[in-house]
């Protein structure tokens, strides 16, 4: 790690090249000159002041539209230390394949220097990086994403020397020169070739996630791709639950959730809806705080009614990437309230009509939105020593075989439960969308290790904690035979999150045992109340044993990957379940 983030910047600027240096600050001033620079230079296109006050739309390069998990590297020394999981690059080869593309790319750019926290301030949990970047673009985004400039630079003067240096260039947005790298050992990130969401807002994946899970192996802790929500009760106390979901699997709209049965006091308080970071508190249990100030969340498919809280938050001082426009400066996106326009500019600024045959907005288009600005923000949200979370969701998209809910018999089989999980790939990363494939406790593509030394170090952070989470597994995704979802999701997740709060707080009521864990009886999620047919709940709850057994088969191919560095525990969990789905008599 370079000695000061001076002389970091003086080296980066030696081979970068830019024609200007600036030190952000973070400040309201700092960011309209950034953004009047961008709306003069088409980067940006201000919306419609009246509907969309102080909100921007941003098109990006039609090739850098989502993650790219084949560009994204784990560059340790070892490669066993990224695992089968991870792609891996040597550190040397980085330096030789990579550094090259930052030589002179940012001649006749800016260099950004962008300062930033990952935590509330006030958290001893929180941690500090930098990223050097040449996207102004960038730069507005992390202002909302982080609590960036002066705040954290301060920090670092007074004495931090812990930070993360991420560098990162535009390059030429080619995806033939675009590498996504992390050093765990050094505790770096490179990225270059892309401007989009978790390739370039290094804050996020990179650091939060990737750099952040080898840390929190080496020191103790998680850090996760969770949502974090309270969900207050009748009664008036709040259960804080955390929820590992795959990318555009619904993290935020769980975490935004709007009651339907606030009349009865039932309602959701959002803490943090795509990551936690989990210490163990001096009560052994989980405490949890939001690294992010800000939503950077899926546009299509959000709506007044789906998710109207993040409607609320979206409406002002927003950026939205790759949405389509109207020709009055309003915003629109396939599933948004209603009727469809019957003309658009789609989101790569071509004219467009229902006939037109394409989406409008690209599946993976996004809003930037400041956490504050959600009107069900916690007010815990930052806390400093984080909140305590007594259960965890895993979950996924499965059109087949997992049912809505069901409970994990304790923490092992909660750990085999994540790293087992499967979903249907989303349009989150480049790639085909809809492949059903394995992503641990939806860290497939963000573990900055190996995974199944990851696991182990779940294991074992179950075992440090007096009182570590009841853990679940949920499925909003199940399909019938013509292909409908059977569940009405959304706000209706709450009467799963009520069945989930009633097993942590009495017990095991209201659950019978199957071959995969606790499965809710028919009465205990109200899908009479929904109107929800008796065939359609039962195909809701039921667990199949042939699916099972392929599901198993398709676990094993999976473990054996991982050779030495599988956890006995999961080994023993695998066959355990194996063993109650085809019990052999004796
Ligand atoms: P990332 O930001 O990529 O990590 O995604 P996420 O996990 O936060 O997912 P998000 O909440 O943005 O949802 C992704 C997509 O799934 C959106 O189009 C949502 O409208 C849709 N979705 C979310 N929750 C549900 C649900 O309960 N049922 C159904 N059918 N769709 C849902
Ligand atoms: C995800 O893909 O899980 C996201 C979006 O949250 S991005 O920041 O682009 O990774
Ligand atoms: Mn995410």
């Amino acid at each position: 790690m370079p000695s000061s983030v001076e002389e970091w910047v003086d080296e980066v600027s030696r081979f970068t090249h830019p024609d200007h240096i600036v030190w952000c600050d973070g400040s309201e001033a700092e960011n309209d000159r950034l953004i009047d620079q961008m709306v003069s230079d088409g980067a940006l296109i201000r919306l419609n002041e009246q509907s969309w006050p102080n909100c921007f739309l941003h098109r990006s390069n039609p090739q850098d539209v989502a993650r790219t998990e084949h560009l994204t590297f784990i560059c340790s020394e070892n490669p066993e230390d990224a695992g089968p999981t991870n792609n891996w690059m040597s550190p040397a080869e980085a330096e030789e394949r990579i550094r090259p593309l930052f030589d002179n790319a940012m001649r006749g750019r800016t260099m950004y220097v962008v300062p930033y926290i990952m935590g509330p301030v006030a958290s001893p949990y929180a941690k500090v990086g930098v990223e050097i970047t040449d996207s102004p673009y960038v730069v507005a985004n992390m202002r909302i994403m982080t609590r960036m400039g002066k705040v954290a630079l301060d920090r670092i003067k007074a004495g931090a020397t812990d930070w993360v240096p991420g560098l990162h260039s535009l390059g030429d947005l080619s995806p033939d020169r675009r590498f996504i790298a992390h050093f765990p050992e050094k505790r770096t990130i490179w990225s270059v070739g892309s401007g989009y969401g978790g390739n370039a807002l290094l804050g996020k994946k990179c650091y939060a996630l990737r750099i952040a899970s080898t840390m929190g192996r080496d020191q103790g802790w998680l850090a996760e791709h969770m949502l974090i929500l309270g969900l207050e009760s009748p009664e008036g106390d709040i259960t804080y639950i955390a929820g590992a979901f795959p990318s555009a699997c619904g993290k935020t709209n769980l975490a935004m959730l709007k009651s339907p049965l606030e009349s009865e006091g039932w309602r959701v308080w959002t803490v943090g809806e795509d990551i936690a970071w989990i210490n163990i508190g001096p009560d052994g249990r989980f405490w949890a705080i939001n690294p992010e100030s800000g939503y950077f969340g899926v546009a299509p498919g959000t709506n007044r009614k789906t998710n109207p809280n993040a409607m609320s938050a979206v409406s002002r001082n927003s950026i939205f990437t790759n949405v389509a426009l109207t020709d009055d400066g309003n915003i629109w996106w396939e599933g948004m309230d209603g009727p469809i326009p019957s003309r658009l500019t789609d989101w790569q600024g071509n004219p467009w009509t229902p006939n037109t045959g394409t989406k409008a907005a690209h599946p993976n288009s996004r809003f930037t939105t400041p956490a504050s600005q959600n009107p069900v923000i916690s007010p815990h949200w930052e806390d400093p020593q984080g909140v305590p979370i007594s259960a965890i969701l895993f979950g996924g998209r499965r059109a087949r075989t997992i049912p809505l809910v069901y409970r994990a018999f304790d923490w092992d089989h909660g750990v085999f439960l994540g790293a087992t999980m499967a979903s249907e790939t989303t349009a989150a990363a480049t790639g085909a969308v809809g492949v059903v494939r394995r992503d641990p406790m939806a860290m497939l593509p963000f573990c900055g290790y190996n995974m199944g030394d990851y696991w182990g170090h779940w294991l074992e952070m179950g075992r440090q904690a007096a009182n570590p989470p009841a853990v679940f597994q949920v499925n909003w995704f199940r399909t019938d035979d013509q292909g409908r979802y059977i569940w009405p999701g959304f706000g209706e997740n709450l009467r799963v999150l009520r069945w989930v709060r009633d097993q942590v707080r009495n017990g095991s009521s209201r659950a019978h045992e199957t071959a995969v864990g606790l499965v809710p009886t028919p009465d205990a999620i109200g899908t009479n109340d929904l109107g929800i047919s008796s065939d359609d709940a039962e195909a809701l709850f039921d667990v199949n044993r042939d699916d099972w057994l392929r599901e198993v088969e398709d676990q094993e191919v999976f473990l054996q990957k991982f050779g030495r560095h599988l956890p006995p525990t999961i080994r023993q969990q695998h066959q355990a379940l194996q063993q109650r789905l085809s019990p052999v008599t004796v």
